[in-house]
């Protein structure tokens, strides 16, 4: 008899995510919802494929139309894994459009008329990607671990990562708000750029 463990095709919508997913073709569909966003489970290391571990990554295929500004967004929990991650945003052809390694950005400072000078910049090592969709089509959201910037999504276990562990990928319409700097679980791994110091009137303009 003929085993009957072949895999289900993709749902629309994936709470987990589903191994073998380490190329554009066996990526997990995901059905955005331009309301909320969805969340998916997921773990760099646990792949099918014996001979790829901390190199593995993990594709989601979503639907974009035309200007629709995509945000991804890695979480992961501070004890609980130690995965780095990389997001990567690609085309239906496999080339890479956007990537992020470490989200960075700055907390404080003084904001006149809409620009902000001063503050710290802080970086962690989760993952943040904002990606604004050229024309209508499926598009490519990547999960690898750093420093895993170069695979060739066409091809499983392309690229070389170091880290693994699980993670959340929040994905959103146009919805920012899953920035999340430095509230849930970001990992802050370092900072810089001290702020300024608070402004003085009483100092003396030559
Ligand atoms: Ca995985
Ligand atoms: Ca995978
Ligand atoms: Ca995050
Ligand atoms: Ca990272």
């Amino acid at each position: 008899m003929e085993p009957q463990n072949q895999q289900a095709p993709s749902t629309p919508m994936t709470p987990m995510e589903m191994e073998p997913n380490n190329t554009i073709l066996s990526a997990n569909e995901i059905k955005l919802d331009s309301s909320s966003p969805i969340g998916v489970s997921g773990e760099i290391g646990d792949s099918l494929d014996p001979l790829i571990s901390s190199n593995d990554v993990d594709l989601f295929a979503v639907e974009l139309n035309a200007g629709d500004t995509l945000w991804a967004n890695i979480d992961t929990e501070t004890g609980v894994s130690s995965l780095n991650s990389v997001l990567s945003v690609f085309d239906i052809n496999g080339n890479r459009l956007a990537q992020n390694d470490d989200n960075s950005w700055v907390e404080g400072g003084v904001t006149v008329g809409g620009v902000t000078v001063g503050g710290a910049t802080k970086t962690e090592n989760d993952s943040l990607q904002p990606f604004t969709a050229p024309e209508n089509g499926i598009y490519y959201v990547g999960v690898s671990s750093s420093p895993n910037v170069g695979y060739d999504a066409t091809v499983a276990g392309s690229g070389t990562g170091v880290s693994s562990g699980t993670y959340t990928l929040k994905l959103s319409i146009g919805d920012e708000t899953i920035t999340d700097n430095g509230v849930i679980d970001d990992g802050l791994t370092s900072a810089s750029l001290p702020p300024l110091p608070p402004l003085d009137n009483s100092a003396v303009i030559i």
